[in-house]
């Protein structure tokens, strides 16, 4: 028997946001104040589209139809409103905001010797990670701030393999968005995905 080579080790990549914690709904309701002082119409239902995307991105899905009413600018100081909202809900959270058995798959699959990793499109990943205090369990963390492409690009995830030392074979995702799983698989890896067949049906197996 042959002993692994350190790339032979597999490595786990979680999304954040509505993987290892519910902050979907906290960008929900950042959304949601910003699109009823509008008087845009948004809910739930139209809000699965903004699950993985941009910031900004997010801003054109939430204005849908009214997109071209509002001049760059104006767009701008939108999404540096929705941002302060939802830092405001960010400061709120503590660690028993992760998700139940977040804590301990992290914990028990670096005891296993796998290495964790966090990739997210969020601008905001590192305050959430501090929140929840999760730096002691995850090897790498890359956010929105080290990758400026946004899901579906595979760069955030390819950027994490690196950062692990990990060819992307070795690599298994675990995301919650279509957006996420598209860039997870043009970045080679496996994907779990998290939530229903409608939005992670593409991904290698879903839960
Ligand atoms: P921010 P993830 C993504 O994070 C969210 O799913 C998405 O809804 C959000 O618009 C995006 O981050 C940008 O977030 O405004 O904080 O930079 O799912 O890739 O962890
Ligand atoms: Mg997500």
């Amino acid at each position: 028997m042959t002993s692994p080579t350190a790339n032979n080790v597999p490595a786990a990549i979680f999304d954040l946001d509505g993987v290892l914690t519910d902050t979907a709904e906290l960008h929900y309701q950042s959304w949601l104040v910003i699109a009823g002082q509008l008087g845009v119409p948004f809910d739930r239902q139209r809000n699965e589209a903004l699950r993985g995307v941009s910031r900004m991105q997010s801003l054109d899905l939430m204005l849908g139809d009214h997109v071209d009413e509002f001049t760059p600018e104006q767009k701008i100081d939108l999404a540096a409103r929705k941002n302060e909202e939802y830092n405001r809900l960010v400061r709120q959270m503590t660690p028993a905001d992760l998700f139940p058995g977040a804590r301990e798959l992290l914990t028990g699959l670096r005891a296993a010797g796998l290495p964790t990793a966090l990739a997210s499109s969020s601008k905001n990943g590192v305050i959430v990670v501090d929140q929840l205090q999760l730096r002691p369990l995850l090897d790498v963390i890359v956010d929105g701030n080290d990758a400026p492409k946004s899901k579906p690009d595979p760069q955030v995830f390819l950027l994490a393999a690196d950062r692990l030392g990990k060819t992307p074979d070795r690599c298994v995702v675990v995301e919650d968005a279509e957006a996420g799983v598209e860039a997870a698989q043009r970045a080679g890896m496996r994907v779990i995905g998290i939530g229903p067949a409608s939005r992670v049906g593409r991904a290698d197996m879903f839960v």
